[in-house]
């Protein structure tokens, strides 16, 4: 167990854990010993999720500076940040790409980044054992048709992630980024603005990773031991072989 390595255990905090990938995370982490606080804009959900696991949950809008500020004071201290808020905003192709989606997208998953990190990286060296875990995307690898605002995110994502990595270089902090694939949540469905029948054809025919399964290897990267480092992890669903190339029966 995590927390006999310490009088107490280690504490994770895991933004957008309201449902999805950050949920399974929240959960798996509170089972692997982790003192758990749960972020995300739904505050029901959150809180819901905390009580049946035994963690705790502060509304967190990864967009806003107040929220940042206001969710990070209640933490006395932070073993491990798993910044996991995000997600997609509609597939069109640059010539009508509506910028408001882009902003939203860059807001999300490339500026919550470095509000979350920014926000708790004093608390993660004085831990003495912090971690820094984003979750990213075969988008940060392969760029795609329709996917340039959220490619555009998860590469800046990518890069922030890089240079992370060298300037905490000697400093007690490891920085690992989890690039899953087809992941079935919500995402195609907050992708696709709520048309459920769109987003569920995103997975027809193909079996996609679980949440779970991307919640497993965020587990193995913080459960390894402090001298290791795991950088980077692609992972995708047997029948996907790059972010466009994908496997479907029938
Ligand atoms: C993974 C989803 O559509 O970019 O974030 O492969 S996708």
């Amino acid at each position: 167990m995590t927390g006999s390595r310490a009088s107490r255990p280690r504490l994770a905090v895991v933004t957008g854990a309201s449902s999805g990938i950050g949920a399974a995370t929240a959960q798996r982490l509170a089972r692997e010993g982790f003192e758990v606080v749960l972020g995300a804009r739904r505050a029901e959900r959150i809180e819901q999720l905390a009580s049946q696991i035994g963690a705790r949950s502060h509304p967190l809008d990864v967009t806003d500076d107040a929220s940042v500020e206001a969710f990070c004071a209640t933490l006395d201290r932070c073993d491990v940040l798993v910044n996991n808020a995000g997600g997609a905003i509609g597939l069109e192709p640059v010539e009508e790409a509506d910028l408001a989606d882009w902003q939203q997208m860059f807001d999300t998953n490339l500026l919550g980044v470095a509000r979350m990190t920014r926000a708790l990286l004093p608390a993660l060296v004085a831990s003495g054992d912090g971690h820094v875990v984003v979750v990213g995307s075969i988008a940060a690898h392969e760029p795609y048709p329709g996917g340039a605002g959220y490619n555009a995110a998860k590469f800046g994502v990518r890069a922030v992630v890089g240079v992370l990595r060298q300037e905490l270089l000697g400093r007690p902090v490891r920085v690992t980024e989890i690039d899953p694939g087809m992941v079935e949540t919500e995402f195609s469905l907050v992708r696709f603005r709520g048309d459920a029948e769109r987003a569920s054809r995103v997975y027809e025919g193909m079996t996609p990773l679980t949440p779970e399964d991307v919640a497993d290897c965020i587990a193995f990267a913080v459960t390894r031991p402090s001298h290791v480092n795991i950088d980077q992890m692609i992972v995708l669903a047997r029948d996907q072989a790059g972010a466009r190339t994908v496997h479907r029966r029938g």
